[in-house]
């Protein structure tokens, strides 16, 4: 009898072991569980910047690891534009072109052009894997369309993160609509099952603030070898509040921010010790009178000019101050 308790007792602990492994993963909801942002939101091509999407377009890009050989699924939480959730503008009348590419040109690290960060190039690099457009459907309003299965070898391998990368592109083809939605990468079509060791990442990052004074949205840039100073640019913030920046080694520092459908930039310097760890962009908002459904963009360059990627689960986790004073100690002098 011994042994079969000892073995029951063992798969109880594999099991709670795994539940508690796929809590720790967060890598897979889009926005990520540490960001503590509600929505994405892209708006229809005739729609104004004003309103806070600069390019009425929002691509993400989605790894997998190469030990992961299941098929998996791109999850679309309310993809419609009209019901729940979305910004209206006159009335509902935007359509929104959701399309996922795998293959070669895919990978940002290999093809600048996919980043879609500059104006006027051709972001829609590999190969076209499914595509969908989305109006006001009650159909897909407040809940998931399922995207796949896709074949993770379908991606654009890339030898230094042993992952295949893929890539989601919102766009709002047409009306003036804001379509507010997430993502959730999944190993199963009807619900949402994290996969271990995927993640999401992007270069522009444009989403929607909670309504409220008290909740505070982060993200996650990732900082790379070889990088020296951070250029940030962020725009249609509406003067709400302050953007802080934390690392291990900085306690908050106060980034310049937009106003009214402008773009505010300022260099952020990076020391030898933040390289290869994320930092925390903190967005919290005024106190006081609530700006309301606050769409804002962010992206980040290096001192080349290379866009930097933002991971909707932080590489090396949350970053946490570390008050210099115990790192260094300078000895008093005899
Ligand atoms: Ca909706
Ligand atoms: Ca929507
Ligand atoms: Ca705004």
């Amino acid at each position: 009898m011994k042994p079969y308790i000892s073995r029951y007792c063992l798969l109880i602990l594999i099991f709670f072991l795994e539940l508690s492994d796929s809590s720790f993963l967060s890598g897979q909801p889009v926005p990520g569980k540490d960001e503590n942002i509600p929505f994405l939101v892209t708006f229809g091509k005739y729609g104004k910047t004003s309103w806070g999407d600069a390019n009425f377009y929002e691509i993400f890009f989605i790894s997998i690891l190469k030990d992961y050989t299941q098929p998996f699924y791109i999850r679309v939480f309310d993809p419609d534009c009209g019901g729940e959730y979305d910004e209206i503008q006159g009335v509902f009348d935007s359509k929104f072109l959701f399309s996922v590419y795998g293959g070669k040109g895919v990978d940002p690290d290999k093809n600048e052009d996919s980043k879609g960060l500059e104006k006027g190039v051709n972001y829609k690099t590999g190969n076209l894997l499914a595509s969908k457009v989305f109006g006001s459907e009650a159909k897909y309003d407040n809940k998931y369309y399922t995207f796949g299965p896709f074949n993770p070898a379908e991606g654009d391998y890339n030898e230094r993160w042993k992952s295949y990368i893929f890539k989601i592109i919102c766009e709002g083809v047409s009306g003036d609509d804001g379509n507010l939605y997430r993502y959730f990468i999944s190993r199963d079509q009807n619900s949402n099952l994290a996969i271990e060791g995927a993640n999401a990442f992007t270069y522009e990052y444009t989403f929607r603030m909670w309504n409220d004074f008290k909740s505070v949205a982060h993200i996650y840039p990732y900082v790379d070898t070889g990088v020296v100073f951070i250029k940030q640019s962020n725009f249609d913030w509406d003067n709400d509040g302050e953007i802080l920046v934390v690392s291990r080694y900085k306690q908050g520092i106060e980034v310049p921010i937009s106003n009214e459908d402008n773009w505010v930039s300022s260099n952020i310097p990076i020391e030898p010790a933040e390289i290869n760890s994320s930092l925390d962009f903190q967005f919290h908002k005024k106190q006081g009178e609530l700006v309301k459904n606050n769409n804002v963009v962010i992206t980040l360059k290096n001192q080349r000019g290379d866009g930097i990627k933002f991971y909707s689960s932080p590489i090396g986790g949350v970053p946490v101050y570390i008050p210099k004073t115990n790192i260094t100690k300078i000895p008093p002098k005899k």
